[in-house]
């Protein structure tokens, strides 16, 4: 009796311990049309949709969400535009109902243990329009205690960055949509690929997207493919180490390689090890994705910088 009262109050103090380590994250992300600029030859502004942090302004991709592990995290989603939205987190919401103009809806998740890692958010109304027009983001999951690993026990790194690859088609859904007429979704055509929202010319030399770092770092890049089309990504320099595919964490000796292929909606969880000095390209390996209507480099890009 002893022993089980013992026992039970270990468990109390157990239970205890990780409510008082888990937090309330409260984010509200308000959705707004607005407009997207890509810098630099073949660049270009379109409309764009998009759910931010600020009223009154568009971001795509959405704010990137943090939690970790335990926590509970409730995301008010404000409708501020003239048309029905949703608020999807894969994985973790289900509630895909819509949002009508000038509402709003709270969705609540708590993550339990295991949740640490990447996933993507979108509105998936609308015959993927919405999600074309810039309705994505990213909510990244650490684990309980915070610290720089892909999950508690799992890979370390140094530092980590998220990459959202995406694509838009200007004049067959942009243009469209974005002035309110019906877009033909049975032709897609995109003639813009993004990199974090950006065009390659920015990417490369965006703090945030570029890999940049010290000899003997790791960098942990959470990828995040929020478009229609499959986009095969190319890093140079050093191979890396697949420890997360769609959310399913590999186990060692995970496999190693220089290209990765994310088809739409996936994600996927990289390590890289910072092993040589030297600038080098990261780019997607289909010629279209790297272009801004036709003009190279200014698509899907990014630098991985070793110092
Ligand atoms: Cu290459």
């Amino acid at each position: 009796m002893k022993r089980l009262v013992q026992s039970t109050i270990g468990l109390l103090l157990a239970g205890l311990a990780s409510i008082a380590s888990a937090a309330t994250v409260n984010y509200t992300l308000y959705i707004s049309a607005g407009s997207i600029t890509v810098n630099g030859t073949g660049g270009t502004t379109m409309s764009a949709w998009g759910y931010s942090d600020v009223a009154g302004t568009t971001k795509v991709p959405g704010p990137l969400l943090t939690a970790n592990e335990g926590d509970t995290v409730n995301i008010t989603v404000v409708n501020n535009h003239n048309i029905n939205h949703n608020f999807v987190a894969q994985g973790l919401t289900t509630d895909a109902t819509a949002i009508a103009p000038g509402g709003n809806k709270v969705y609540t998740i708590n993550l339990g243990s295991n949740s640490a890692g990447t996933y993507l958010y979108s509105d998936t109304l609308n015959s993927n329009i919405n999600r074309e027009m810039g309705m994505y983001g990213v909510l990244k999951v650490k684990p309980a205690d915070g610290g720089n690993t892909a999950w508690t026990g799992g890979p370390a790194y140094t530092f980590d960055r998220v990459w959202v690859v995406s694509e838009m088609d200007k004049p067959r859904w942009n243009d469209v949509a974005g002035a309110g007429g019906t877009v033909n979704t049975g032709v897609y055509k995109p003639n813009y690929f993004l990199m974090n929202g950006k065009g390659g010319f920015d990417a490369m030399h965006d703090a945030a997207t570029t890999v940049d770092g010290l000899l003997g770092q790791t960098a942990l890049i959470r990828i995040v493919n929020a478009g229609q089309q499959s986009s095969s990504l190319h890093f140079h320099g050093n191979h890396f180490k697949v420890i997360k595919s769609n959310g399913v964490a590999q186990s060692a000796p995970y496999l190693e390689g220089d290209v990765i292929n994310l088809p739409p909606m996936s994600t996927a969880e990289v390590t890289y090890y910072l092993n040589q000095l030297g600038d080098y390209p990261m780019h997607v390996h289909t010629a279209q994705q790297e272009t801004a209507n036709g003009v190279y480099l200014n698509g899907v890009a990014t630098m991985i910088i070793m110092k």
